[in-house]
């Protein structure tokens, strides 16, 4: 087969799964990358970020991303490095957790928090202690209270859950965090909040320790690129080996690492810049409030809770043959079983147009019973 068939197979079986453009998508926290971050990608895509002996253009590039979002959350002093995404920088803030205090076993987290942090426990045998929601679904910080005791390594807290975009109350949690590691999980909040500056996600915050932000959400990158920001420097130099073969000084928890993601994270910070992504961010909040204006109107359709971000929960009687037949009208939409209800992502590629033919279509499908 010459390489034109196989490309053309290739795209063939691209074809066959929906696509961002369309606009049908609206259950995924992934969107259509900026094509100036994919064309980052594809010139650093043969760099390995583990040798930066021998391409050290690539460390400049990625000290220049870790600045900036140090930065965006108001410390100059982060340090951190360019993931694989959310997954792994929750593994690694607590593997730098684990590093503090070796003795305790013991991690809090609200019910809400997104799976990695029960792969992080259970990799490094540690158990999660997992704390109550209040009736918004954001983390209950009274219950972190009680949970934390000596045992207590590390709190957990998410600014943006997986299923409803609720921020959990940072600052009161933060008071409960004098002796224990504080991780923000911003995978996907962390490019929204310091946008729309609702709600206060920054080292300001005296006990946060890390905090995971992902580009490759609301940040505009292709998959992978994710992020984990550390207070200082030292989170870091307490994870550092070097190996006897090569002279780099390596912390992250993966070896070889897409140079390719560096680039293409620097180039979408480059290219939009503070006011770039707030128009991006304040036209996804405004199409965020259309979509609940719109879903006021549908009977058997209501909000889970108010959004605290643009990502919101709708309520279903039948939620079932509701998101099934949605799905056959080639909606990309997905069924929550714990709350009985789908998740909309008001992306960037999620505009009012397709937030209308959604609802008519909603409207129609609860009709049909
Ligand atoms: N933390 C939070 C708060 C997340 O929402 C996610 C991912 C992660 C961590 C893990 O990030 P990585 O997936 O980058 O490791 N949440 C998405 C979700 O559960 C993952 C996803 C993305 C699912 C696109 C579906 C999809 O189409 O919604």
């Amino acid at each position: 087969m010459d390489d034109e068939e196989i490309l053309r197979r290739l795209r063939e079986a691209r074809g066959t799964d929906p696509s961002y453009v369309g606009g049908r998508i609206v259950s995924s926290v992934s969107t259509e990358p900026l094509p100036v971050s994919l064309e980052a990608y594809r010139i650093y895509s043969d760099v390995n970020a583990l040798d930066t002996y021998l391409f050290p253009s690539v460390k400049i590039l990625e000290a220049e991303v870790i600045a900036w979002l140090g930065s965006l959350l108001r410390n100059p002093e982060a340090a951190g490095y360019v993931t694989t995404g959310g997954t792994e920088s929750n593994i690694e803030a607590l593997y730098a957790a684990k590093k503090l205090f070796p003795e305790r076993k013991k991690i809090v987290a609200p019910k809400s928090a997104h799976y990695s942090i029960y792969k992080a426990a259970d990799l490094m045998g540690l158990r999660v202690e997992w704390t109550d929601l209040d009736r918004n679904y954001r983390a209950d910080a009274a219950s972190i209270r009680k949970a934390i005791d000596k045992d207590t390594l590390a709190v957990v807290a998410t600014a943006g859950t997986s299923a409803l975009g609720m921020v959990d109350p940072l600052e009161e949690i933060n008071e409960s965090c004098d002796e224990v590691f504080f991780h923000v999980d911003a995978a996907f909040g962390g490019f929204v909040l310091p946008f729309t500056g609702t709600k206060r996600i920054d080292y300001g915050l005296r006990n946060l320790d890390s905090v995971t932000i992902d580009p490759h959400k609301m940040g505009m990158t292709p998959i992978p690129s994710g992020s984990v920001l550390f207070r200082d420097s030292t989170y870091l130099e307490a994870l550092s080996y070097t190996p006897a073969y090569i002279p780099v000084e390596s912390s992250t928890l993966c070896g070889s690492r897409s140079g390719g993601s560096i680039a293409a994270v620097w180039v979408a910070i480059k290219s939009l810049g503070f006011d770039g992504y707030k128009r991006i961010v304040d036209k996804c909040m405004e199409n965020t409030h259309f979509l609940c204006d719109e879903l006021a109107g549908i009977e058997g359709a209501s909000l889970v809770t108010e959004p605290d971000i643009n990502i919101v929960g709708i309520s279903l009687k039948a939620p079932e043959k509701t998101c099934t037949r949605l799905r056959d009208l080639g909606w990309g939409v997905a069924l929550n079983r714990d709350i009985g209800c789908i998740r909309f992502v008001v992306m960037p590629h999620v505009s009012k147009e397709v937030i209308s033919r959604f609802t008519v279509d909603l409207a129609e499908t609860i009709k049909k019973k």
